[in-house]
């Protein structure tokens, strides 16, 4: 019920509600991922398809990401004491050049830093150079690349072209996800993982920096 009620007040774009429900939730003890996949989710869910029909239109969809952002912040601590054996690893992540999209993005980086590897956030619209450079000055095991957009899509090919040719390919990890990206893709640029998920990325990222 009081999941539901997320949902509802996150479509209203109330931030302040979505807020106290949330630790309303969390005192009543129910696990922080139900809160985000059955509450939070599950209301940007709905938000998608009405934008996508042209019920909302963007302003709608922001105050909505806002009220997501927000709650999600409440469940972050949460979810990475839930995580289990914390592991070695560093990783940076943004969504790719030409894509605003972050909600997807920011989950993925929380899941992550769950489970005990460091993060290091290069936020939306990032060029391809920028990973790379990043990738060689920090040090990091793995890139992880999000897009929401199709006609994004294709930088995640161009990041690993020029992973490629920077000479760091056979180190550095290549993970790829968002709504529109698929397995096949992931095969066809070239990356070394698609993950569907938050929470698939975060057991991914794992086993790959277990792998090194
Ligand atoms: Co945009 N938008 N949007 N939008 N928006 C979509 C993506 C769209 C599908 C809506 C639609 O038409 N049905 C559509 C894309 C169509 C397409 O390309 N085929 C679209 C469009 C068209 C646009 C604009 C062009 C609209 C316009 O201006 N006319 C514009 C583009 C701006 C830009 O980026 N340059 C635009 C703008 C916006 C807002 C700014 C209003 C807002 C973004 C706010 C923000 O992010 N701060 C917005 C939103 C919110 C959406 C929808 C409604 C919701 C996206 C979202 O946050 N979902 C979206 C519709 C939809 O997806 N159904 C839509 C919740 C989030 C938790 O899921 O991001 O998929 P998601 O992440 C998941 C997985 O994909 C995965 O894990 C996450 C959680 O489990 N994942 C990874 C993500 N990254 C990963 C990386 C990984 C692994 C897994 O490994 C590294």
């Amino acid at each position: 019920m009081i999941l539901d009620d997320i949902s509802k007040k996150l479509q209203a774009g109330k931030a302040k509600d979505v807020k106290i429900l949330v630790q309303q939730a969390i005192d009543e003890g129910i696990s922080a991922q139900r809160i985000l996949e059955d509450g939070l989710m599950s209301g940007m869910n709905i938000i998608g398809i009405k934008f996508k029909n042209n019920e909302i239109f963007v302003p709608e969809v922001l105050v909505a990401a806002r009220a997501m952002n927000q709650g999600a912040a409440l469940l972050k601590p949460l979810l990475a004491t839930e995580g289990e054996v914390k592991t070695a690893g560093k990783v940076c992540i943004g969504t790719v050049q030409g894509d605003l999209h972050d909600i997807g993005k920011n989950l993925v980086k929380m899941m992550i830093e769950g489970k005990g590897l460091e993060v290091i956030d290069l936020g939306t619209d990032v060029a391809p150079e920028k990973f790379i450079d990043t990738a060689i000055e920090q040090g990091c095991n793995i890139i992880c690349l999000s897009a929401l957009l199709t006609t994004t899509m294709p930088v995640m090919g161009e990041v690993v072209k020029a992973a490629e040719s920077a000479g760091i390919r056979d180190h550095v990890k290549i993970m790829i996800g968002g709504a529109p990206v698929t397995s096949a893709f992931c095969n066809e640029i070239g990356a070394d993982a698609y993950t569907p998920d938050a929470a698939s990325a975060a057991e991914k990222a794992v086993e790959l920096c277990n792998q090194l």
